[in-house]
Parts: structure tokens; C-alpha cells; sequence
């Protein structure tokens, strides 16, 4: 879709950390007006934004199809899903919300014939990956959302190899970011360690000192989003999802370099559940192929992105 064609967007799941964002960054590229917000939840955070808000549950396909008419919608992020520590709550609406919601908004696109913005993320890996992981490393996941995730990059190729759908999606690391708190994930202490050091100068994490894994800072996340939008079809080999570079460090990296800028923040370490599932992640992703097909490159490191975190949350 070229700049010049009108973009009339529907996003799903809105109100998440990525949502709340990406809106944000829709809005200002397309305008607000472009825009129409759907999660099932309600809210009055958007009143004063110009971005109308609809409550939408996913998996109501009647209401999303009257929605895509209603505003002739030709772009959708999708991004409704239940994550990884939520999902081994409830698997049986992990499954449901994350693939019955995909199937409705393909299924849809195949209809309407709008573009799919869809989300992966590195849970799709398994612990036979080792360290580093590559866009073509083995995918055998072993959280119910690792599944959901790895079967929607299956079904995406499907529907866009057999049916045309244009739709286009990010394994996604963990994301770091300041506005919206994450919402059930393994990778959440990242970002409660901020708020907790700005607040209390205490933070007890829930992952051991040496746990590493794939992070990001969401406005390099966002990027990569509109960029992967904007970028020509037939340049695109993945339809599920593209590795994406990541930031390593471990979560007592993480804690030193918070030390560092804040100095009397002290950080425990008390593993519970979720250090299972991180256990089964790699270390660092590989993204070469994003830079080769859509121009990719990281633009925050650990130091900028702890630096733009503290600010940002002081303000
Ligand atoms: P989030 O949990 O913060 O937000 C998800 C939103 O979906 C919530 O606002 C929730 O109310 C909404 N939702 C849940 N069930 C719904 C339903 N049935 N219908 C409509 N809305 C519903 O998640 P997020 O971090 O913003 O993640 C968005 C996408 O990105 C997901 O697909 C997730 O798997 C993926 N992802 C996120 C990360 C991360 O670190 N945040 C990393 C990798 C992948
Ligand atoms: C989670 O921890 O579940 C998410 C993810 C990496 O997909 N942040």
C-alpha cells in the first residue's frame, strides 16, 4: 500500500502496552481520524486523542466484520492476544483469544481484502534453540502461548500463500517501555523494575540474577512495525514472522545499569513460576533477514534505553 492510498485502520487489543503506542504512532504518521481503537475492555484515556474507541471482543466475529464494513477498513493490527505467564494460567483461553481471534480477522481479510499486521514473538522458541536464535532455528515451544504463536506463523503463511492475504508480523522480544504497564508476560520484571526503582529504590525480581533474554525498547518495536508496514510486498519472504535484533543483557545487568543512574536502588532476586518459561527462551535473536528485506537496524541500546526509561517515568 503506497503513502498516497488512504489508510482507514482498525487496531485490536488497543489498550496494551504495544496498543496504547502504536496508536500513538498511527496517529501521528496517519492522522487520528484514520484510526478506530477496539478492545474489550472500555476506556476514556482516548477522548481527548481525536481516535475513536470501540469496545470489541475478537472473538465476536459478527461485530468485527459490521466494524470492517461500517468503516471500510484496509489495515488492521491485530494485537488482542493473552501472553505468555497469563496463558499458563488459562491455556484453554490462551488457545481460544489467540487463534480464534487470528482466524476471524483472516478469514475477514480474505473477504475485505485488507492488510494484517499480526504480532509473533520469541516465545516460539524452545530450549533446543540454545543461545542465539535464528529466523529458520527449530520451533518447539513449551508454554500454550509458544504454541498459539507458533501456529499463528503457520496459519499466516497458509492463508497468504493459499488465499493472497497480505499479512506481515514481528517475533517481538520483550518490550520495554513507560506508558502502559505489560500485561501478563515473562519478560514484565524488565519493565516493573523501573517504576519499582523510581518509586521505592526495592525491586525483588522474579527471575534469577543470570536469566538472559531477547529485550527491545518499544519505540524501537514500534519502528520496526510501520517500517515492516510500509515496506513493498513482494520484497517480504516471511509472512509469519521476522526475527527481529535484540538487546541482551541479564536481569542483574539490567539492575547495575539501573544502579548506575539511580544510585541506593537495590534489587533482589526470588524466581517463581515464570523463570520455567524464560528458561526455555534464548539469549539473543538473530535479525539479519529484517535488514536484508525491510532495512531494520536497532536504535536503542541497554544505556539510552534505562536513560529514556528513568526520564520518561520521573516526569
Ligand atoms: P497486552 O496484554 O498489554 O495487551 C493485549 C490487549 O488485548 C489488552 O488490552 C486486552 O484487554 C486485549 N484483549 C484481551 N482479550 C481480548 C479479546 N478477546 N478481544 C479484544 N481485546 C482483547 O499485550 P501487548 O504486550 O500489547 O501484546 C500485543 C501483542 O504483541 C500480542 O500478540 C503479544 O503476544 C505480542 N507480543 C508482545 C510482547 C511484549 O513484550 N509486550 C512481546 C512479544 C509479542
Ligand atoms: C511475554 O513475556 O509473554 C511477552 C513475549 C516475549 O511474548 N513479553
Amino acid at each position: 500500500m503506497g503513502e498516497t492510498i488512504e489508510r482507514r485502520i482498525l487496531v485490536t487489543g488497543a489498550l496494551g502496552q504495544i496498543g496504547i503506542e502504536l496508536l500513538n504512532a498511527l496517529s501521528n504518521k496517519f492522522g487520528p481520524e484514520s484510526i478506530v481503537a477496539t478492545d474489550i475492555r472500555e476506556t476514556d484515556k482516548l477522548e481527548d486523542t481525536g481516535i475513536r474507541f470501540l469496545k470489541l471482543d475478537v472473538l465476536d466475529l459478527e461485530k468485527l466484520e459490521s466494524l470492517i464494513k461500517e468503516f471500510k477498513i484496509n489495515e488492521v493490527y491485530h494485537l488482542a492476544a493473552i501472553l505468555s505467564a497469563a496463558g499458563e494460567k488459562n491455556p484453554e483461553l490462551c488457545w481460544k483469544i489467540n487463534m480464534d481471534g487470528l482466524l476471524n480477522v483472516l478469514e475477514l481479510s480474505r473477504k475485505y481484502k485488507f492488510r494484517i499486521f499480526t504480532p509473533s514473538s520469541i516465545a516460539v522458541f524452545g530450549s533446543d534453540v540454545g543461545n542465539l536464535a535464528f529466523q529458520n532455528s527449530p520451533l518447539n515451544p513449551s508454554t500454550i502461548y509458544g504454541v498459539t504463536k507458533v501456529a499463528g506463523e503457520l496459519i499466516s503463511e497458509y492463508y497468504h500463500s493459499v488465499h493472497g492475504v497480505d499479512i506481515r508480523g514481528l517475533r517481538y522480544p520483550g518490550l520495554i517501555s513507560w506508558k502502559v504497564m505489560p500485561g501478563g508476560g515473562t519478560t514484565d520484571y524488565a519493565v516493573e523494575i523501573f517504576h519499582e526503582a523510581i518509586s521505592s529504590k526495592k525491586y525483588t525480581c522474579f527471575v534469577e540474577k543470570d536469566t538472559r533474554l531477547p529485550m527491545m525498547y518499544m519505540d524501537d518495536a514500534i519502528r520496526a512495525t510501520l517500517q515492516l508496514m510500509d515496506a513493498p510486498s513482494e520484497n517480504l519472504t516471511i509472512r509469519g514472522g521476522y526475527n527481529l535484533p535484540s538487546l541482551n543483557f541479564t536481569a542483574e545487568e539490567l539492575s547495575q545499569k539501573i544502579q548506575e543512574k539511580i544510585p541506593g536502588f537495590e534489587c533482589a532476586f526470588v524466581p517463581d513460576h515464570r523463570q520455567e518459561y524464560a528458561n526455555t527462551w534464548p539469549d539473543e535473536t538473530d535479525g539479519t533477514l529484517s535488514e536484508l528485506e525491510w532495512g531494520f537496524k536497532l536504535e536503542y541500546d541497554l544505556d539510552l534505553m534505562c536513560t529514556k526509561m528513568i526520564e520518561s517515568l520521573s516526569k
